[in-house]
């Protein structure tokens, strides 16, 4: 296959996507988008594939809404404008070239043109920005959460927190896997030695900081629908709920630095019984980094320095 070519699974996946695109345009109209509508579209894909095109599988209410945005309002409206605009100059120089307008028009002035090429842009953004805001305004309020994890950007890695009250009381460092000497099965530059681990269809709260000494991170889950910068000395948060089981990966999102490219984020999400087991094994595997953090405590970068 060609660098660039789409591959057959990836074209077929286009086709399924636009038509579940079609299908549920109604469905947006009420704001919430039913998860059987992707259902059928590369079921568990946690990462992206060669040759995809298009948004990554979601597996949140708000990566959902994210991916319809996109597909179903954003993309058709700019296929539309884009058309249109070529439509015009096709038609300008068919028709007004030399030979066939040998004398032009002096008009400078047509109000009514001129109100029209101002409103309907307007309009066109104005109809963007009312289910935009919406969708933002979503992914910034942070709901009602069952469980609150702490992200912490490093120089170049990730470490994630699991605090006290919630069982935990530890944490540990997410590497990325040595490339020479990758598993089988493994992701290349995309799988970490510690997967941060969380339980399917729960609330989960994200306090995202970076390291005190340390420089500016972004943390991406794409299939999540969550992006937030990692500031040192700056407590941000972000929410998920993950609605099936898997791995999902994501990339450090922010030009961090020489390893930028090999801090990715590795999330996988598990049965709560499942959860509630390796809490268990975690809380013995990580013992030597027990930390007495409980949620919402920011104070932890500048303590250990
Ligand atoms: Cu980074």
């Amino acid at each position: 296959m060609r660098p660039g070519q789409i591959g057959a699974h990836a074209q077929h996946t286009i086709v399924a996507r636009g038509a579940a695109c079609l299908a549920k345009g109604a469905a947006f109209a009420s704001g919430l988008i039913p998860a059987a509508a992707f259902a059928q579209v590369t079921e568990g894909m946690s990462h992206s594939a060669p040759g995809q095109i298009g948004m990554m599988q979601p597996v949140t209410p708000i990566a959902r809404e994210m991916t319809f945005f996109h597909d179903v309002i954003l993309l058709p409206i700019i296929v539309v404008i884009s058309l249109f605009v070529l439509a015009l100059l096709l038609y300008v120089v068919y028709r007004f070239n030399e030979t066939s307008n040998p004398t032009p028009s002096r008009t400078t002035h047509h109000t009514g043109l001129e109100v029209a090429w101002t409103a309907v842009p307007l309009m066109i953004l104005v109809i963007i920005a009312i289910p935009s805001f919406r969708l933002l305004t979503r992914q910034i309020t942070v709901p009602e959460s069952d469980m609150t994890l702490k992200v912490s950007g490093k120089q170049w890695y990730w470490t994630y927190t699991y605090s006290k009250d919630q069982n935990g009381g530890f944490e540990f460092d997410s590497n990325l896997l040595d490339q020479t000497k990758l598993p089988a099965g493994k992701l290349r530059l995309l799988d970490v030695d510690n997967e941060a681990v969380v339980p399917v269809g729960k609330v989960i709260r994200l306090q995202i900081t970076a390291d005190a000494v340390g420089v500016i991170h972004s943390f991406t889950i794409p299939a999540f629908g969550v992006r937030m910068d990692a500031v040192p000395g700056r407590l941000n948060e972000s929410w998920f709920k993950a609605e099936r089981e898997g791995v999902y990966y994501g990339q450090c999102s922010k030009l961090c630095g020489k390893d930028h490219a090999f801090m990715p984020i590795a999330f996988r999400v598990v049965s709560e019984e499942a959860y509630k087991t390796w809490l268990n094994e975690a809380k013995g595997k990580f013992a030597s980094s027990a930390v007495s953090v409980t949620v919402a405590d920011a104070s932890i970068p500048a303590q250990r320095q």
